[in-house]
């Protein structure tokens, strides 16, 4: 199998004239800006406000989200007891940062008996299991908070039932046709698809909790480091969440997050979507995928300035270690790829016998961009117990796709894009057999190909400061509010230039209409070298400020390219 290129279609936006004018009158803004706006669905004076000035204002009450109205009620029962209270979250970014926000949120309810508690990802698994709901039982413990997780976990709470302790849900992950057991199960998904709060991702469901005990709005500079690593959808009250979450982290800078910031040479000034998804997320889920999450916890909890060094320190060379472990998986999958599967595969999937299965999500991942093509590798543990994760492309909902497949799975869950699942050795023929004719079908029924939707065609020229710092509005951007994409022609590329960095990336200056700008393009290289062999080419880009020396002011993320014509 060979490197896809990927042929996708250039989408440029319609100019609706009336529209465009109407709004940029209205607003006193200029019409590249309006067109750009009413792109994002963002149409009418209001709700350009909205967008433009992020607010604590804009955060819907907690309590038009079902079942916190009951979780509060056994919440106060607990205070009023005294009884002792089980946080019990997940091993990635989101479980941890959400039971950090949702254990502080408890303490300054004015509940003392709280333990926050993280499964280990390679002995207990992703959840709660019966048996730990028994050691919450042997630790006399009368009361259960999920968090990121929980929804599926239909053994764990007739467990709790049957030995008293009580369980209230707080998740975000797709429920299946049956519940769990629990005093209150709250989740976003279980509300309307247009509830402005249904794309919370686990922490701010935990956030929303904390919001409804204490009534103030604290900790968002947890709720958006989760948001972005989950990578939920920027949009509605999530953009919100992330917009003065990274704000308050610019400004308050919590100690455990200035010292990993710091190690890591990360400024936490204007704090952005990238630096947390490149730069503090992987680190703080590095303890969770090697070894115990806990420790990022406590990062996050602690305010002790030599202990959060001492921690970000381990997490640093955790994060080291993940890295070279992912190298070695990535190449011994890609020489297999590359050896013995068919070009035409619909699904890639990959099984090894103890493949480290903090790792394999990553793995995937890179290899689904790579391949473009769902990628799902298979850990097979020495009980013939095989774990998965699977990450999916555009136009393929890979949960759908597993539920198709859940009668070889003994477990699955995830998100679109992202999934994990669960079955017996014996199995694998069977699952990769069904998984390629599912997705199979899917491709062949898909009637539009990917499409990259770019809002406008311009000229370098008009590439100055106010344009600049108008799109610096748009952020924070990311997934499910993508950044300003523009299109330009006949762009030439200035010869000696080019640079490779990091591998797959690629750095070059680029002229156009009389003016330099120096471009990036990320895992671009292999594919530039063997198509962008003509003088000129065409960009899809997104022009940003950049602070580096290097830039000069502006430098242009490019999303593709092809030889002008
Ligand atoms: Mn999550």
């Amino acid at each position: 199998m060979t490197n896809a290129t990927q042929n996708i279609v250039w989408k440029i936006s319609n100019w609706d004239n009336e529209k465009v004018n109407s709004l940029s009158s209205a607003l006193e803004i200029p019409p590249i800006i309006a067109h750009l706006l009413i792109n994002r669905g963002i149409d009418t004076v209001s709700k350009a406000e909205e967008f433009f000035k992020p607010s604590v204002k804009q955060i819907l009450s907690p309590f038009t989200l079902k079942g916190v109205d009951k979780a509060v009620d056994r919440i106060i029962e607990a205070k009023n007891k005294d009884e002792k209270i089980w946080v019990f979250g997940d091993y990635d970014v989101d479980g941890i940062a959400g039971t950090a926000v949702l254990t502080r949120g408890l303490k300054r309810f004015g509940i003392e008996k709280v333990f926050p508690y993280l499964p280990e990802r390679l002995s207990n698994g992703y959840g709660l299991t019966p048996e730990l709901v028994e050691k919450a039982h042997s630790e006399s413990v009368r009361l259960i908070i999920t968090v990121d997780n929980g929804i599926s976990t239909i053994p764990a709470s007739l467990k709790a039932q049957e030995l008293g302790i009580d369980l209230i849900i707080t998740d975000h992950h797709i429920p299946s046709d049956n519940l769990p057991v629990a005093r209150s199960i709250i989740n976003p998904k279980l509300e309307e698809s247009e509830h402005p709060s249904a794309n919370l991702c686990g922490a701010g469901v935990a956030f929303k909790l904390a919001l409804a005990l204490n009534g103030t709005p604290n900790d968002l500079d947890l709720v958006a480091l989760a948001t972005i690593a989950d990578v939920m959808p920027l949009t509605g009250e999530n953009r919100t969440l992330v917009s003065l979450g990274l704000r308050h982290l610019s400004k308050y800078k919590r100690a455990g997050l200035r010292a990993l910031a710091e190690l890591s040479n990360i400024s936490l000034e204007d704090m952005d979507v990238e630096k947390i998804s490149y730069g503090l997320a992987p680190r703080i889920n590095a303890a969770g995928r090697l070894d115990n999450a806990f420790k990022s916890l406590e990062l996050l909890l602690c305010e002790d300035d030599r202990k959060v060094l001492e921690i970000s320190q381990e997490l640093i060379k955790a994060n080291e270690e993940r890295k070279n472990l992912e190298n070695e998986i990535i190449n011994d999958a890609i020489s297999e790829i590359e050896a013995y599967i068919d070009k035409d595969t619909p699904a890639i999937v990959l099984t090894r016998r103890n493949w480290h299965q903090g790792i394999i999500g990553l793995v995937a991942s890179r290899l689904s961009h790579r391949y473009s093509v769902p990628v799902a590798l298979i850990s097979v543990d020495e009980r013939g117990i095989a774990k998965g994760s699977i990450r999916s492309v555009y136009g393929i909902d890979i949960i759908q796709v597993l539920s198709k497949c859940k009668h070889v799975l003994e477990q699955y869950g995830g998100h679109k894009l992202a999934a994990g699942f669960t079955l017996f050795e014996d199995n694998i023929p069977q699952f990769i057999e069904l998984i390629k004719d599912i997705i199979a079908r899917e491709k062949s029924e898909q009637k539009e190909s990917p499409a990259l939707d770019i809002d406008s065609v311009i000229d370098f020229s008009q590439i100055d400061s106010s344009f600049l710092q108008w799109l610096q509005r748009f952020e924070p951007t990311g997934y499910g509010n993508s950044p300003p994409l523009f299109c330009t022609t006949n762009v030439e590329i200035i010869p000696h230039t080019v640079q490779i960095f990091k591998d797959f990336n690629i750095r070059m200056a680029l002229k156009q209409d009389g003016r330099i700008f120096y471009g990036t393009g990320y895992y671009l290289a292999e594919r530039f070298f063997k198509e962008a062999n003509t003088k000129k080419i065409d960009i899809v880009y997104t022009p940003k400020i950049s602070t580096s020396k290097i830039y000069g002011g502006c430098k242009l993320i490019i999303k593709d390219f092809r030889p002008s014509s």
